[in-house]
């Protein structure tokens, strides 16, 4: 395997100007003719074609009209190198691929009898011979033919310019993308599927055709994927004046599928998760699930697809922007501030889980990468989260309008064309006239800066001063860090729980963004009155590590009354982590339990607060998780942090129960079930007190659980009761599950759920799920259902995964090797539950070094996994 840098980029020699691909459609063998009109390109010295391949039967190679033999071309690995061929070049491929035998689900596969294509990042290789990188950008036009009866929907990319019948049964149709694209962006759809369709009136009074494609029975869960579709349209037109340039955009939802969706031009492959929803299915999660990735893939139409990257060392210039997009889609569709506030703490909760994690580990790379082995795996939550963080602080340095500004600009300059991060940082800078050139550290540091606050006030002069001190730790290939350029919204209260007007420069109104360039800098303000408690980080203003010595005095009132409904909620999680922590070393040393009653008197206060949205109430009072816990301390000791966190849970549940049961029966939605926001937190905060009413099991708890699981008229709740009786060790436990199972065996995605609910479960040892695998309905050739059972399990349960006598991770291992052989991307997902074997007691450690190796000596290792696994141990 071989490292690829960024800095070795170098233009394409040729550029290719059309494509015509011809496709003869058969699961055994398909045969893919390419006519590519091809020109050298004037920004390249170098005279050579370079065409990608892999697992392809090459039948037939002609260039201008003439067959070239051996001789006439080389195949290195995977490229194919034709010398000095003349200025202007036709070349015609004749390749022969099995579908059928394709389990990666990269390239052109089969799934439940159909074909579908992933070509981002390199699939495309694997379905011709084809300058498979995304700066080259060509007009394709396709021609399908497949046997009618078996595929009688045929799409691909663009419009549909011409259909009709072929002998033996078979049929055609010929598509037409009027737009260049890379040959990522490329799909084809052959299936049995139908569709909900809708022509929907574009701003500019032009009328789109709008389908969502899914297997027959499944038409009944298409309306709100429908629904978010039309949403997506309407905001991209309205928000940042971006139009739908095609005449049809179609959504076609695959069973299997390894990530969330995919973006090609006008025809989006999603997985079944983010388009199949009715309430007895989907809960609210999967809702807004959905309306996330919808949105997502149809904002990459502009943010990736008509301005795409010059190379995958950009990939955060379009996941990192279009992210950021669907977040603020997500929480413009709320509509209300503390409806955007709660998905704004999602989003926090989202880098302290999962993307701090990974920027402290051995896979930490920067928002750019400098390199990588196999691109697949930079598909993270770096990548992605960290990387939509730093366009949001590009938002918060030059405001919303200023950000507007930038966008406008970086389409004018680069519409068509193939581009990096610092193309788009220029946009912004220039659009706004500001000197954004610190700002490029957050593309090429890697780690969590920590930002440190000390203040000082004097009350003579009314002054008060934050002088922060910043720092970052080293990181893989990266020693020493250079000082950020860090927003720091700051407001400050009063006693009475106020914010204080602000006497700073550049400040009005109550926030003030502060912005830290150097290592320390000291911040003034003027004309305050009081000794005041600092509110720092308002809105998560950077993805960094807050470190300032609040007393929990302080903390008390910034949960009680700080204005900005983020720091609200931090400083109940601080609060929280304080005593989770405390409590997990008094576990550990055999030590006394106890949970002070000024914590749970602030929880109380916020619970019965009807004033709060329900959402926020159930955000504020969810404790942190246990892999943040684990983050937090210098050797992690899994099963006394579950136990810590239990007896909190169970301690809230005992002592609040009164005011639990309130909370219960006031935030029922009765009625027609509806994933509105409101009715989803209300929703929320019910069965997050029926979970802590479960955790301190009594038998009125489970009744109440027994009650909801009998009576649940969707999903959200269904699930909600029943995840309380498995927690509770209720003995109804296991005759819900199994109705459950009955009821819901034909809906693939609930029994993944089913799966994943049982995987998490605290009584969950590494045999139940060894038993759970040989369940019927498990196959590890269904990523969604790989994820379900073994990634649940390896992620979501650490008190049992990481079992002291190692069961566990031999367990991961086994499982690791054997997708790797099926599926490579999805293997060195589940490779990567291992990443902070560093952090753990020695003799855990021994045993993950033991599995860790284990999979390392695999013969026939992926690159993926490889990669992962040698950056693990080194
Ligand atoms: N741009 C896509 C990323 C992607 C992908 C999707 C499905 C299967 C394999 C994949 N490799 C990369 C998804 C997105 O970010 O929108
Ligand atoms: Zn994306």
């Amino acid at each position: 395997s071989q490292t690829i840098y960024r800095n070795d980029y170098t233009p394409p020699a040729y550029l290719v100007d059309t494509v015509e691909l011809g496709f003869d459609l058969d699961p055994a063998r398909t045969i893919v003719a390419s006519r590519l009109t091809m020109r050298r390109n004037p920004d390249s010295e170098r005279a050579e074609i370079e065409l990608y391949g892999e697992n392809l039967e090459l039948v037939a190679l002609r260039m201008n009209g003439k067959p070239l033999g051996k001789r006439d071309y080389r195949i290195d690995g995977n490229l194919l190198r034709i010398a000095n061929p003349p200025q202007d070049v036709t070349l015609e491929i004749e390749t022969i691929t099995a579908p059928e035998k394709n389990t990666t689900l990269n390239g052109l596969y089969v799934s439940n009898g159909s074909f579908f294509t992933q070509c981002e990042a390199e699939g495309f290789r694997n379905i011709t011979y084809f300058p498979d990188r995304p700066d080259v950008m060509a007009k394709f036009t396709v021609m399908l033919r497949a046997d009618k009866q078996k595929y009688p929907v045929l799409l691909s990319n663009g419009n549909l310019i011409e259909e009709g019948e072929l002998d033996d049964g078979r049929h055609f149709a010929k598509w037409e993308d009027p737009f260049k694209k890379p040959s990522y962006l490329f799909a084809l759809v052959a299936a049995q599927l139908v569709c909900q369709e809708e022509t929907f009136r574009l701003k500019d009074g032009r009328d789109a055709l709008l389908q969502v494609w899914v297997e027959e029975g499944n038409l009944d869960k298409t309306d709100y994927a429908m629904q978010s579709l039309k949403n997506s349209i309407r905001w991209d037109e309205e928000r940042f004046g971006l139009e739908l340039d095609l005449d049809r955009f179609m959504i076609v939802a695959v069973g299997d599928f390894n990530m969330g969706a995919m973006e090609n031009k006008g025809l989006n492959i999603f997985n079944t998760k983010f388009v199949l929803a009715n309430p007895r299915v989907a809960t609210d999660v999967d809702y807004a699930g959905i309306e996330a990735v919808v949105g997502h893939e149809y904002f990459h139409n502009w943010t990736g697809n008509r301005v795409t990257c010059r190379d995958w060392f950009q990939l955060s210039l379009k996941e990192g922007l279009t992210v950021f997009r669907d977040q603020e889609f997500s929480a413009d569709m709320i509509g209300t501030a503390s409806g955007r506030a709660v998905t704004r703490i999602e989003q926090v909760r989202t880098l302290r889980q999962a993307q701090f994690p990974e920027d402290a580990g051995p896979m930490a790379h920067p928002v750019r990468p400098d390199s990588f082995v196999e691109i697949n795996n930079f598909y993270t939550v770096t990548v992605y989260e960290k990387g939509a963080e730093v366009v949001r602080m590009l938002q918060t340095l030059v405001g919303r309008d200023g950000f507007r500004k930038g966008m406008d600009l970086y389409f004018e300059r680069h519409d068509g064309q193939a581009v990096t991060c610092d193309d788009f940082r220029n946009a912004m800078a220039d659009a706004n006239q500001r000197d954004l050139i610190l700002f490029e550290r957050w593309y090429s540091q890697a780690g969590t800066p920590i930002v440190k606050a000390r203040t000082q006030y004097d009350a003579d002069a009314k002054t008060y001063s934050i002088t922060f001190t910043q720092s970052c730790p080293a990181t893989p290939g990266q020693p020493k860090k250079l000082p950020f350029h860090i927003p720091i919204a700051v407001g400050l209260l009063g006693a009475d729980g106020r914010d204080m007007p602000l006497g700073q420069d550049g400040a009005n109104g109550s926030t003030a963004v502060l912005e830290l360039t150097e290592e320390t800098q000291t911040f003034n303000f003027t004309g305050v009155g009081e000794q005041p408690t600092p509110s720092i980080l308002r809105d998560f203003s950077a993805p960094v590590v807050l470190e300032y010595d609040y007393t929990d005095l302080e903390l008390l009132h910034l949960f009680s009354h700080d204005s900005d409904p983020v720091n609200r909620w931090e400083a109940g999680q601080r609060l929280a982590m304080q005593r989770l922590l405390r409590l997990t070393s008094a576990v550990a040393s055999g030590g006394k339990l106890e949970l002070d009653a000024t914590f749970i008197d602030a929880m109380r206060k916020i619970l019965t607060d009807d004033g709060l949205d329900p959402s926020f109430r159930e955000q504020a009072l969810l404790l942190p998780s246990e892999t943040m816990m684990a983050e937090q301390m210098s050797v992690v000791n899994p099963q006394a942090i579950n136990a810590a966190r239990q007896f909190v849970r169970a301690t809230i549940g005992t002592t609040l129960r009164t005011e639990l049961m309130q909370q219960y029966l006031a935030n029922m939605t009765p009625g027609e079930y509806s994933p509105d926001a409101l009715s989803a937190g209300r929703r929320g905060l019910k069965n997050l007190a029926l979970s802590y009413l479960a955790a301190a099991p009594d038998a009125d708890a489970i009744e109440l659980a027994q009650a909801q699981f009998d009576n649940a008229g969707n999903m959200t709740d269904r699930v909600a009761a029943l995840i309380g009786l498995i927690h509770a060790g209720a003995d109804s436990a296991a005759p819900a599950l199994q109705a459950f199972y009955a009821d819901f065996e034909k809906e693939a995605l609930v029994v993944d759920k089913w799966f994943a609910m049982q995987a998490a479960a605290p009584a969950t040892t590494v045999k139940a799920v060894r038993e759970l695998m040989k369940h019927r309905a498990f196959t590890l050739k269904n990523p969604n259902r790989a994820r379900s059972l073994i990634f649940s399990f390896c992620g979501a349960n650490p008190a049992q995964f990481h079992a002291p006598d190692g069961s566990g991770y031999a367990f991961w291992a086994e499982q690791v090797i054997a997708l790797d052989a099926l599926n490579p991307q999805v293997a060195s997902r589940l490779a990567r539950s291992l990443d902070r074997w560093r952090r753990y007691a020695p003799a855990l450690q021994g045993q993950m070094k033991k599995a860790l190796q284990k999979v390392a000596g695999g013969k026939k290792l992926s690159n993926d996994v490889r990669e992962v696994i040698s950056k693990a141990l080194a």
